[in-house]
């Protein structure tokens, strides 16, 4: 009899391991350009708002937290270490009001980027305001000098460059969340990526006959078991799209943005995805001989199965992807396509 405890796995669904020395860096590259010294505000339903220089807020008692990092686009990253404050002992010493039921974050860029959390949920999540990532100022493309990390979430719930914090009497979806579809929960233990599509059934098929969705945004686009062949989809924004099964032979997909699309067993024999962001994309079982992914960013793309290596796309001398590209991938599927791609 096997009475060993039943260890709970400590990978979510459908993730996997990038190498323990990467760490990729999604969405914006850098804060605001901007010469006035840097600040963090804390105020909206607050008793006490607050501003503090980055000097002053490093003098509060700092703690290192180990992170789990998991990005909706399918890849994490174990035991990242940071070092800041937490964010229950500067809301402390706000004192959020009654009437305040949500948080916002605002980042220090040039289009406000934001995100946020109920105020129900922060005791669980306990997040960190950062500055350090193992014992080093953090780097400015990740966030530096100061970010939010929020364990226990998808990585787009941790704000790069934070300046303000607000807190509100009701939800304020962030910009990924309100913009591009991404679950305003995002829990990774329950797979909270994405929200529903923004365009109807009877809409798609009318696209589908002009074969043209350039430049189009359409999240989480419902398009299983179609012939699309030679679709034209150039600069499209194609977030989770779901193309499993579908002929997609010849079409141009390149510039798109297919993170975390579904094109398993798709035909995609001779398909451009020259320079499109495929992080995420599930490729298993689809045919992508001739297909050309040259400059297309790869993290978290799947190629066959992470465990078992099976259901592998087809690939061949002729599927272009270069050395470099497949850095961005987990070793397993690393290893996959240097096997099969000679
Ligand atoms: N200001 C700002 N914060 C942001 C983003 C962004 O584009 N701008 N991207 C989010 C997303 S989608 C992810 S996955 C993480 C990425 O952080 P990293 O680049 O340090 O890996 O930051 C999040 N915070
Ligand atoms: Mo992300």
């Amino acid at each position: 009899m096997n009475d060993t405890p039943k260890q709970s796995p400590r990978l979510p669904p459908n993730q996997a391991l990038v190498a323990p020395e990467k760490w990729p860096v999604v969405g914006e590259r850098a804060p605001r350009k901007d010469s006035t010294p840097w600040t963090l505000t804390i105020e909206g339903l607050v008793t006490n708002p607050k501003i503090w220089s980055i000097e002053e807020l490093m003098e509060l008692q700092q703690v290192e937290r180990i992170v789990d990092i998991h990005c909706v686009t399918r890849w994490s990253k174990f035991d990242a270490c940071f070092q800041g404050v937490p964010l229950l002992s500067l809301l402390a010493l706000c004192q959020p009001g009654p009437e305040a039921t949500h948080i916002s974050f605002v980042s220090r860029s040039e289009h406000a980027h934001h995100t946020s959390l109920a105020l129900a949920d922060l005791k669980d999540l306990d997040p960190l305001v950062a500055f350090l990532y193992d014992g080093e100022p953090l780097e400015e493309i990740h966030g530096g000098p100061i970010r939010t990390v929020v364990p226990g979430r998808y990585f787009y719930k941790s704000l790069k460059w934070l300046e303000r914090i607000e807190l509100l009497a009701e939800d304020r979806p962030g910009t990924w969340e309100h913009g591009s579809g991404y679950h305003n929960r995002a829990d990774p233990w329950k797979e909270e990526r994405y929200v529903i599509a923004n365009i109807k059934r009877s809409e798609v098929l009318a696209l589908f006959q002009k074969k043209d969705l350039s430049h189009k945004e359409l999240l989480s686009l419902n398009a299983p078991q179609l012939d699309l062949s030679g679709l034209c989809a150039k600069y499209a924004l194609l977030r989770n799209a779901n193309f499993t099964r579908s002929q997609l032979t010849r079409a141009d997909f390149s510039h798109a943005n297919l993170s975390n699309a579904h094109l398993q067993d798709a035909d995609l024999s001779y398909t451009n995805f020259h320079l499109a962001d495929l992080e995420g994309a599930d490729f298993r079982g689809a045919n992508l001989v001739g297909a050309d992914l040259r400059g297309a960013s790869l993290f978290g793309a799947t190629f066959c199965d992470e465990n078992t290596q099976a259901r592998g796309a087809q690939i061949d001398h002729t599927t272009s992807v270069s050395t470099k590209q497949l850095d961005a991938l987990s070793p397993t599927q690393r290893a996959y396509l240097k096997t099969i791609a000679q």
